[in-house]
């Protein structure tokens, strides 16, 4: 030991005294989430487990924002005045809700310029639900009930994540993501029991078109996971892809009876032995296709970002110019 810490120059010393440093460093970082504790932004980590969330968080963001088009696709088209107003206020917290996380993904160090760049370049990734088209008003209802139902599966243990900045921003999501839920599943309940036969038929069909792409954002099956083994310790996930889709298969079981639809999938029942609900096979060749840039609408999604940040370029100019006049420098002058 001795001799080989004689041996080596100058700048390897420094490493490795830095890297004797680091790893006690790191053994604190994994005390603390053992513990339990949250770790904020001016803590020290270690740079993978920044990058995790930065990834993590950013691709929410975008999901969120990327979420906003399919919804804002039926505003114009509402049927009533109520169901408006609703879809309004539902596709701007979804705004908000990008918001929040690209808030939460700055304290890691990196830029919104840099994240929002990252998506229009098609670098990065946002969840696949978002690339299927909203064919009618149905789909609104169903995407409420289904993707919302879906988000806030995945999203409540993540109010228990172990980066404080994203828990935090998680707990005030859930509850905007919860009434969006609610109000799907209302807006479809009141179609299925005062409505025609075609209206009924047309809730069906959407939830046909829905059902397995929900099934498919939780992400891929535990075995072909990259990421979660990492992010499960560093408690970033809570609970894994599986675990998160099976819940979720659960729970939407019994408000289906209620709605009166048929979930389309033959060999989805109970299981008594499991006391889980067993699904048939998901197409997992569908999700990646659509992950990797193919699904029905990625071009057009991203196309509608790209084309916001640049009809915006003129207001984020304007608020730049304002920022400056108001600056202590130029009302001193
Ligand atoms: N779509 O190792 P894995 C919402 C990627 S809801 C696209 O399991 P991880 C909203 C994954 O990123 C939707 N890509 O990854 C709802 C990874 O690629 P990279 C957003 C997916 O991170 C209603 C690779 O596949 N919610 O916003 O451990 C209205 C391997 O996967 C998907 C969140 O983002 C997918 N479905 O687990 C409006 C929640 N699934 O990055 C808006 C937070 C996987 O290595 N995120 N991939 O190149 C998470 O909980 C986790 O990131 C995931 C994936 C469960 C999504």
């Amino acid at each position: 030991m001795y001799t080989q810490a004689m041996s080596v120059g100058p700048q390897d010393q420094a490493t490795k005294l830095e890297s004797v440093e680091d790893r006690q460093r790191n053994e604190a970082f994994e005390s603390r989430i053992d513990e339990g504790d949250f770790i904020e932004a001016k803590d020290w980590m270690p740079e993978h487990y920044r990058k995790t969330l930065v990834r993590q968080i950013s691709q929410h963001a975008h999901s969120e924002i990327v979420g906003m088009l399919p919804e804002g696709n039926w505003i114009t088209r509402a049927p009533t005045l109520k169901r408006k107003a609703i879809l309004l206020a539902k596709v701007q917290d979804e705004g908000g809700h990008g918001l929040y996380l690209y808030s939460a993904a700055e304290t890691l160090g990196t830029s919104r310029d840099q994240m929002l760049d990252a998506l229009h370049t098609g670098k990065a990734k946002y969840s696949s639900i978002f690339n299927y088209p909203t064919l009618t008003w149905a789909d609104i209802g169903v995407v409420g009930w289904l993707v919302d139902g879906a988000a806030i599966m995945n999203q409540v243990p993540l109010c228990r994540c172990s980066y404080g900045p994203y828990a935090r921003a998680m707990i005030r999501i859930c509850r905007e993501e919860s009434f969006h839920q609610r109000q799907g599943y209302e807006s479809l309940l009141t179609m299925m029991r005062d409505g025609t036969d075609a209206q009924k038929a047309m809730v069906q069909d959407a939830v046909n078109r829905w059902w397995w792409p929900s099934l498919m954002m939780f992400g891929p099956a535990d075995k072909d996971s990259p990421n979660s083994e990492q992010s499960m310790r560093w408690g970033i996930k809570r609970l894994t892809n599986d675990e998160l889709r099976q819940k979720f298969v659960d729970a939407t079981v019994p408000q289906a009876e209620l709605l009166g639809i048929t979930l389309p999938d033959p060999d989805l029942k109970w299981n008594a032995e499991r006391e889980h609900h067993d699904f048939g096979a998901i197409d997992w060749n569908e999700f990646w296709r659509v992950v990797g840039g193919n699904g029905p609408c990625n071009t057009e999604r991203l196309q509608a970002r790209v084309k916001a940040w640049d009809d915006g370029a003129w207001v984020r100019d304007a608020a730049l110019a304002h920022a400056r006049k108001r600056a202590p420098e130029a009302r001193a002058a």
